[in-house]
């Protein structure tokens, strides 16, 4: 937790207005230019705007969500405005810093105090025992990390962290390094994000992967937008949305809460939309409460299947008999329970009316082509592989899938997260990726599983883990229970961060700590007098090229691929791996090439204006590598999370001025909250019924079977239109109330969307 520390404004009480009904416009835009001013100054900021996600820029380093065809110039958001100002700041942060700054004293810091004070700028090292990082050569940061790891007994007593934002090259050589050294232990940000859509769509299409593109959104008749905020996180979605509504679509939005970016939306590109005239996005809203999904779709394609009973054509037959398994087990399992069972169950689960759940059906039943997008709202709760795989029954029975306009859409958080986990960044890597791995290189990679995040933290607490290497992200705040997690990093040997910007990972470290100043996606990336470039792929499978535009702020900064070829040359000379000849991407992407399907001929295609979309088996021609060669229906069971008397389940999201960990700012402007963080949305209902009023302070406690108190406390409580017993706070202040051991079946991806809390009047800190 962190306490009240003079001159961090985090702690501050927040001010409440009522949430907002439409979405960016004229104060997005103005709020954009305001945050790239103050961070980057015109100077840094301007050029840096122009040039992203052009064809001669940088990709943004906010989502992954792709971009259009015909690029405006302005081809950013509000919220991929604040994300390159927050790296292309003018600040560096200088040795004096640390001198002047004990880590002691940063570990009280808020991680928005922590991530404003600028760049990293060199190399730093934390001794054991010390409190002060010190500047640190290159060479004998490098030269630490390489004989730490040389030292190991065993391999896997070490941990190769990624977060999203690193490049396919960069994660190519990484997980190289990885298996060279004898690892699979490769757990990524995934993990706590999309890991549920992988593993849901990988069993029944054969494919972890989305197989729509934007032209299929423009299509659709029929968008499901379910537990995804894009208003927030994926703002350059609702342009699309927009257009797709234009052609006719229909959208329905399945969420907790009515998000302002769903309802209504001005488009800043158009003067319309700047003049404050916006289009409804919305047709049809389920409020549903959290974990409900399950039951909603499954109670839709009951319907689909109960009319085919009576003989009406809504299912695509030829289809489900051409290209699927399992239609009949699954029909049989959905239609045997009673309705009289099934309803209640059903209005319980998701808190809707049959009558709701009857339009959402029809609407699928009149729709030639269906579309629905997700994101976190599905994928972290206990049962998120069995919901995904019923969204895709539900697709399955009306053949839409590998047809235009139709299809699966799970939209992807950090800009390359899908790319890094095209690149090898796997724990449980397929043993077709390492035949081509192993033969490429001419060494035999390990094929054991390695360690996911969760298991990796639970190595950590049992002292299993020595060295802790992550390439970007903030591992204690992003993982689930905080205070586990932290003492658990407290006990590796040596920990390592590849970072832009300071943030808690970096003052919660083991025995000893490097901290390691890498360039960012904005930042121009120079090899003698050749600027390199990196690619990237998004959210749909596409694959384009990035170009640095700014000058670093430091000398001091790294390429990610440079930093890895330096532990590699280290460790290893040259061979099996010509490290050295890896400072030319063209070299690392010829490799790529030969290692991963769909890269054939990289670098001549990515060189192709707006780059290349790699090939998806379901999407290209319906064909569908599961272990039966077609697409599977599942039968999916009946979980939902029970609320028990007295507490709320708690969903823990992002506001609209966060990426993850990292604090923009302390508004949630469409949620009508100002200047502050700490704060819990409750339904007034049940703020009646439990004896709070929004206005008072509560500590929010964690309730799960292992008995330890989770305590957040200090949070102001905010009357707010959430579905029934549903309560939803800002990640990562009430990362300490999730459960390490409370986790997804079969992705055990940790369950940030509902965790059982109870309010408590507020204990004083
Ligand atoms: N500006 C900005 N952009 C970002 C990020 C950021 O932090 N800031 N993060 C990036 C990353 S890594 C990711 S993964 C994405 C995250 O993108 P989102 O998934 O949109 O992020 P969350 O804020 O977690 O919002 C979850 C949404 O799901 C809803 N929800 C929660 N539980 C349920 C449920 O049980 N059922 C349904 N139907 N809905 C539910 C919530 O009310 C909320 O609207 O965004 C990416 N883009
Ligand atoms: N309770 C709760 N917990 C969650 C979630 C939730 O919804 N609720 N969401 C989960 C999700 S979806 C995700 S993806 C994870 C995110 O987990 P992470 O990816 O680990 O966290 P971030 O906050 O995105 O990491 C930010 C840090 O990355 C570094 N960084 C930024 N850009 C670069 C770069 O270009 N290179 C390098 N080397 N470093 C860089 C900076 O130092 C910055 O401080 O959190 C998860 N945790
Ligand atoms: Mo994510």
């Amino acid at each position: 937790m962190t306490r009240r520390v003079e001159n961090d404004p985090a702690q501050d009480a927040p001010r409440v207005d009522p949430p907002g009904r439409s979405s960016v416009g004229l104060p997005s835009v103005l709020n954009s230019l305001r945050q790239v001013g103050e961070n980057a100054g015109v100077r840094r900021g301007v050029p840096a705007m122009l040039a992203v996600n052009q064809k001669r820029g940088f990709d943004c380093p906010g989502c992954a969500w792709p971009e259009p065809g015909r690029r405006h110039t302005a081809e950013f958001c509000e919220n991929g405005a604040k994300a390159v100002a927050e790296e292309a700041t003018g600040r560096a942060l200088a040795a004096e810093f640390f001198a002047e700054h004990p880590v002691s004293e940063l570990a009280e810091r808020s991680g928005y105090w922590l991530g404003r004070q600028g760049r990293l700028a060199e190399p730093l090292y934390l001794a054991e025992g010390a409190d002060h990082y010190e500047p640190i050569t290159w060479e004998s940061a490098l030269d630490l990390v390489a004989g730490e790891l040389r030292a190991l007994d065993s391999p896997d007593k070490a941990v190769f962290y990624t977060s999203g934002r690193t490049s396919n090259e960069a994660a190519f050589c990484y997980q190289l390094l990885a298996r060279l050294l004898g690892t699979n232990n490769l757990p990524d940000c995934s993990n706590m994000c999309h890991e549920s859509s992988g593993a849901a769509l990988t069993e029944t299409l054969g494919v972890g992967k989305g197989s729509v593109s934007l032209s299929d959104l423009y299509k659709a008749d029929l968008i499901i937008v379910a537990g995804q905020n894009p208003g927030t996180n994926h703002p350059r979605m609702l342009s699309a949305l927009e257009r797709a509504k234009r052609s006719g679509a229909r959208i329905v939005t399945v969420n907790p809460l009515p998000e302002a970016g769903l309802r209504e939306f001005r488009n800043p590109q158009t003067a319309r939309g700047l003049a404050g005239r916006g289009t409804e996005l919305t047709d049809l809203f389920a409020q549903i409460r959290l974990g409900g999904d399950l039951a909603l779709f499954s109670a839709v394609n009951r319907l689909l299947l109960e009319a085919d009973r009576r003989g009406e054509p809504v299912l695509d037959r030829a289809f489900i008999e051409e290209h699927t398994h399992g239609f009949d087990a699954y029909a049989e399992d959905l239609l045997s329970e009673p309705g009289a069972e099934f309803w209640p169950r059903v209005e319980r689960a998701t808190g809707l009316e049959r009558e709701l759940i009857e339009r959402i059906a029809r609407s699928a039943v009149d729709s030639e082509r269906t579309v629905v997008c997700w994101a976190m709202g599905l994928t972290q709760h206990k049962h998120s592989v069995p919901t995904i795989r019923e969204v895709v029954n539900l697709l399955l029975l009306r053949g839409d899938v590998g047809r235009p306009g139709a299809g699966v859409c799970p939209v992807r958080g950090h800009s390359n997260v899908q790319g890094d986990r095209t690149m090898g960044i796997f724990e449980r890597p397929s043993a077709a990726f390492l035949d081509a791995l192993g033969a490429e290189f001419g060494f035999e990679p390990p094929r054991a599983h390695g360690l996911d995040t969760v298991d990796s933290i639970r190595a950590m607490a049992e002292g299993r883990v020595r060295v802790f290497f992550a390439m970007g992200g903030n591992f204690v705040a992003a993982s689930p229970d905080t205070n586990t997690t932290e003492e658990a990093m407290r006990r590796v040997g040596l920990t390592v961060h590849v970072s832009t910007k300071l943030n808690r990972s970096h003052v919660v470290t083991g025995t000893r700590a490097l901290i390691l100043p890498a360039l960012a996606r904005s930042d121009r990336d120079l090899h003698g007098d050749r600027s390199r470039w990196v690619t990237v792929e998004d959210s749909m499978g596409e694959v384009h090229a990035s170009h640095g535009v700014l000058p670093p702020l430091s000398e001091g900064m790294r390429s990610e691929v440079d930093i890895v070829r330096g532990v590699g040359e280290r460790l290893f000379g040259e061979s099996p791996v010509a490290w050295s000849r890896l400072a030319d991407y063209d070299r690392v992407r010829d490799h790529v090439a030969a290692v991963v399907p769909g890269f054939e001929d990289f670098n001549a295609r990515v060189r192709r204006p707006g780059g290349f979309t790699l090939p998806h088996a379901p999407r290209d021609g319906r064909r569908f590598p599961t272990a039966t060669g077609r697409a599977n229906f599942t039968v999916n069971g009946r979980y939902a999370p029970e609320i028990p008397e007295g507490r709320l389940l708690l969903q823990t999201l992002r506001s609209h001025d966060q990426y993850n960990t990292t604090v923009y700012g302390l508004d949630d402007r469409y949620r009508g909250i100002t200047d502050g963080r700490r704060v819990v949305l409750v339904n007034p209902r049940d703020c009646a019924e439990l004896g709070v009023r929004g206005g008072q302070y509560v500590d929010l406690v964690g309730e799960w079977s292992d008995g330890v108190d989770r305590r957040a406390p200090h949070f102001l409580v905010v009357e707010y239109p959430t579905a029934r017993g549903c309560a939803a706070a800002y990640y990562p202040e009430t990362n300490v109330l999730v459960p390490l051991d409370s986790t997804a079946d079969v992705s055990n991806t940790p369950t940030s969307k509902s965790v059982v809390v109870r309010l408590e009047p507020e204990t004083g800190t």
